[in-house]
Order: C-alpha cells, then sequence, then structure tokens
C-alpha cells in the first residue's frame, strides 16, 4: 500500500492525528491517576478515562479513514458520541448522587443526549435536505440539557452537594453551555441546510473539511476538559 503522508496544508487530517494523541494521553493520565485517587471520587474519574479512551479508539480510526479516504468518518464520528456523550451524563449523575441525584434524573440526560445525536445524525446523513428541521429538534433536545443543568435537578442538588461539587458542576455548566454549542456551529458549516437556509461554505468538499476541523477541536476540549474539571474536584477537600 502507498505511504500515506499529511500534507502540511491537510489541517483536517493534522487535527485528526493530534486529536488521536490528545485522547491517548488523557486517557493514560486519568488511568493512572486513579491509584491516587479516594474511593469516593474513584468512579467518576475511571468515567473521565473511558471518555477519553472511546474517543481515542475512534479517532485512531477515524484518523486512518480520513486520510486514506478523504472523506468525512460521519459514522465512527455519531457512535464515538453515542457513547461519549451519556458517559458525560453519567458524570453528571455520580457527583449528585450523594446529594440525592435519582436514577430517574440519569435516564432523563441520557434520553436527551440521545435524541440531541440520533437527530442530528439524520440531518447530516439519511435526510440533508431537512438538516434545518433536524437541527431545530436537536437543538431542543440540547437546550434541554443546558436547563437540566444550569436550572433543573442537576444546578438544584448540586448547591447542597457542598461547595466543590457545586462549583464543579458550575464549570461543567459553562463546557455544555459554550464548549457543546461549537458542534451545531460544525453542523451549520457542514450541511447543506446551513443555518435557516443560508448556505455559509458553498463548496461541498470545503464545507465538510470545515465541518470535520471544528468537530475536532470541540471533542479535544469537552471530553479532556470535562474529565480534567472531574478530576479537579477529585482532589478537592470534600
Ligand atoms: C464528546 C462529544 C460531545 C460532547 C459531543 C457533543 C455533541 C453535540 C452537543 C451536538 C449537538 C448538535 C446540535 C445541538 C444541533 C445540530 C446537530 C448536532 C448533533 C451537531
Amino acid at each position: 500500500m502507498e505511504h500515506l503522508k499529511i500534507a502540511s496544508d491537510n489541517y483536517v487530517a493534522f487535527t485528526f492525528f493530534i486529536g488521536t494523541m490528545a485522547m491517548m494521553a488523557a486517557s493514560v493520565f486519568f488511568f493512572f491517576e486513579l491509584s491516587t485517587t479516594s474511593q469516593k471520587w474513584r468512579t467518576s474519574v475511571l468515567v473521565s478515562g473511558l471518555i477519553t479512551f472511546i474517543a481515542a479508539v475512534h479517532y485512531y480510526y477515524m484518523r486512518s479513514y480520513n486520510l486514506e479516504t478523504g472523506d468525512s468518518p460521519t459514522f465512527f464520528r455519531y457512535v464515538d458520541w453515542i457513547l461519549t456523550v451519556p458517559l458525560m451524563c453519567v458524570e453528571f449523575y455520580l457527583i449528585t448522587k450523594k446529594a440525592g441525584a435519582k436514577i430517574g434524573l440519569l435516564w432523563r440526560l441520557i434520553f436527551a443526549s440521545l435524541v440531541m445525536l440520533v437527530t442530528g445524525y439524520f440531518g447530516e446523513t439519511i435526510d440533508r435536505g431537512n438538516s434545518v428541521l433536524w437541527g431545530v429538534i436537536s437543538g431542543a433536545a440540547y437546550f434541554y440539557i443546558v436547563y437540566l443543568v444550569w436550572f433543573g435537578e442537576v444546578a438544584n442538588l448540586a448547591q447542597t452537594a457542598g461547595v466543590q461539587v457545586a462549583k464543579a458542576t458550575r464549570v461543567l455548566g459553562w463546557f455544555v453551555l459554550v464548549g457543546w454549542a461549537i458542534y451545531p456551529l460544525g453542523y451549520i458549516l457542514g450541511t447543506p441546510g446551513g443555518l435557516l437556509g443560508i448556505q455559509l461554505v458553498s463548496d461541498p468538499a470545503a464545507a465538510s473539511h470545515a465541518m470535520d476541523i471544528v468537530y475536532n477541536i470541540a471533542d479535544a476540549i469537552n471530553k479532556i476538559g470535562f474529565g480534567l474539571v472531574i478530576y479537579t474536584l477529585s482532589r478537592s477537600e470534600d
């Protein structure tokens, strides 16, 4: 097989490569730190490591898929998200559990995240002609998660779970509000519906490249950043 080289102006392949490395390094870090993590936070830090590890495996695959075909690995991107985003919901449940979080809250968060991702997948692949409609439904599910974390049950429980949990939940809330909002931006750049029918990038290849770069940057920020907030919490006093 021909040896594939990343061209110096191939930012898509480059961000897939950096993403793979970053997710691998973060996983090694979280897993190794487990041995010095107190019992109370061990599951939370383990889940942080699982999130970046699952992403590392997908990124390893997506990196070579993209390099060999030049295409966007949309299917595996969504497989990754469908596994990792619910695990981020698990993190919210785990840190508020001691304050009385019920399993129903976890299921609601997971259900909303699945609606958000499945409708996004429809808009990107199966029914691209209606990408605005699917994007709006996905956005509604996204705002429901934002609501739960900022004003709903997660926020209320975090208030009674101690200063450190409240602080961590607030920072994670910023990740959900700002870090996760990068994804709809990638979707708007990459789908034909664009933003309410306005196509921002008209060349289809350039649009799909823009989308991949935005998603790759967002994944690194959100998965590793989220994990580090949990890690910091595990090193706090309460
Ligand atoms: C590690 C992966 C994460 C945190 C992925 C998060 C993905 C989203 C928040 C995606 C959201 C979308 C919308 C809100 C509307 C358009 C379609 C999506 C799926 C890109």
